[in-house]
């Protein structure tokens, strides 16, 4: 061959570029759908499992609400040891902590220049100690986001009820975020129960829930304060998430990412199985957070010992939480000595090999899948994005349709348990109903089936030994957009 002919390109490569160039390119992605999440929820809802720590006087008196009388004498861990708490929640794979910096009895855990009712009068650590500085410290030195929750609710203070309290509480606000921050998470917590202390004055107060605390302006405050990263802030209804309205562990199915925030109120009829199922087509993406505890209560208190979850109850809250496509946020209260319990610590690292067990391998890795259609019948769309471990690519359909079957080929006869499910949710949550089929008996039978999917789904089903899946949408709001399948 001469110089010259090595340089031109042989007929064969003329025609492969020329098809190439002319494959028409993929069509449009759909158009987003509802109330979409910001970057700050979809890096939340990825989170998955964060920890919950409630810690104050209540941990000495056994109590689960102090009144707010509380000496700060009483306030005296022996062993107190944030690194032991630390190091044991991020090895069971939890992403943040939320501590309770200061509970409804209005104790403060650091020393703050607004308040003498906090630990500087303790005699833990002779006044010395900042245990929100601590736990934040080590929360980082274990990279583990830190978060706080600071009762509105104060049965401390003498001015509770009154104007000067909403300054009190935001000039806490203020000192937290500046010392301690980033604060990944803030928690309002939205409790009242009308008496306490209140300086000596030990009577009911009754606030206006709507008015008294003017929240536009403390959350303005907030966003101010850390304007990015941006914290995302719980209260019942948001504004970025929201309760899931119960404390025992569960977010529903369905389960709505949307809710409309001015229809909702407390008190009203029936608002706890609205924030567990959310609203679908709703004006405000606001994801449920599922709050629960370890044990029967918040706070630790010994006869509970005993009481711990087990890891077999804590891998089924799981399932209801994370797998239901919402975030865990598991409370777990250290002891009298400031030390988690070792009760506590034996089910968390067994929780947590049952989730590693269980998930280790995923059966679809190397599988084959194929869709009825795909959008425009272009590759750009086509199942084989379900299993390519890509969160941008999706399987998705034409925008006159919002059902879809998938066949996945699994290659050769695999026992199946779960199927894990994503949707695309920053093009909007859209899927309201799927189910999974597979040959049995030679017959093609339901195996399992769901309502919503959104950040993700763990579908436990039927366990059968199968060659190939089937998952149909059989419903959505829009077309449904769907960007991994797994299976165990
Ligand atoms: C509730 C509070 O009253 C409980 O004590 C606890 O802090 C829980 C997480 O929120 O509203």
């Amino acid at each position: 061959m001469n110089r010259l002919s090595a340089l031109l390109p042989t007929a064969a490569s003329i025609v492969v570029i020329g098809i190439l160039s002319c494959a028409p390119p993929p069509p449009e992605p759909p158009e987003p759908f509802g109330a979409l999440p910001t970057e700050t929820q979809m890096e939340w809802l990825a989170m998955e499992t964060n920890a919950f720590i409630h810690f104050t006087t209540n941990t000495f008196t056994n109590l689960e609400w102090g009144f707010g009388d509380e000496s700060p004498e009483i306030f005296a861990p022996t062993e107190l040891d944030t690194d032991q708490w630390m190091s044991v929640l991020s090895e069971v794979g939890f992403m943040g902590v939320v501590l309770t910096g200061k509970h409804h009895d209005g104790f403060v855990l650091w020393p703050s220049a607004y308040t003498d009712h906090s630990v500087e009068q303790s005699p833990w650590m002779d006044g010395e100690g900042d245990l929100v500085g601590m736990v934040e410290e080590s929360a980082r030195a274990h990279d583990m986001k830190f978060g706080i929750y600071l009762s509105p609710w104060d049965r401390n203070r003498e001015d509770y009820g009154d104007s000067t309290y909403i300054t009190y509480y935001r000039n806490q606000l203020r000192e937290v975020f500046e010392n301690y921050g980033p604060i990944f998470e803030m928690w309002f917590d939205g409790a009242n129960g009308g008496d306490g202390y209140y300086g000596g004055a030990n009577e009911k107060r009754a606030i206006n829930g709507r008015y008294y605390y003017d929240w536009p302006t403390t959350l303005g405050m907030v966003r101010d304060l850390q304007p990015d990263p941006s914290t995302i802030i719980f209260s019942d209804a948001g504004p970025d998430i929201r309760w899931v309205g119960n404390e025992r562990g569960f977010v529903g199915d369905p389960n709505w990412n949307t809710i409309d925030t001015d229809t909702l109120y407390a008190g009203k009829a029936g608002i706890e199985d609205l924030l567990n199922h959310g609203t679908p087509g709703a004006k405000s993406f606001i994801p449920a957070e599922v709050d629960v505890s370890i044990r029967p209560g918040w706070f630790y208190h010994p006869e509970e010992d005993d009481r711990v979850k087990t890891p077999e109850e804590l891998f089924e809250i799981y399932l209801t939480s994370v797998g239901r496509g919402s975030v865990l946020l598991l409370n777990v209260p250290p002891d009298r000595r400031g030390l988690i319990h070792e009760n506590d610590v034996a089910t968390l690292r067994r929780w947590r090999e049952l989730i590693d067990s269980t998930f280790a391998n995923d059966l679809a890795a190397d599988a084959i899948a194929l869709a009825d259609h795909h959008r425009g019948n272009h590759e750009a769309y086509a199942a084989a994005n379900l299993l390519d471990g890509d969160p941008e690519t999706y399987w998705t359909t034409d925008d006159t349709t919002t059902t879809g079957r998938i066949t996945v080929n699994l290659l050769e006869p695999k026992s199946v348990s779960y199927v894990h499910l994503q949707e695309h949710l920053p093009l909007g949550q859209r899927v309201a109903g799927f189910r999974v089929l597979a040959m049995v008996d030679g017959r093609e039978q339901v195996i399992g089936e769901g309502k919503t999917i959104g950040y993700q789904r763990i579908l436990p089903v039927e366990p059968v030994t199968v060659n190939e899946l089937v998952i149909e949408i059989t419903e959505a709001l829009a077309p449904p957009i769907l960007t991994r399948l797994s299976v165990y």
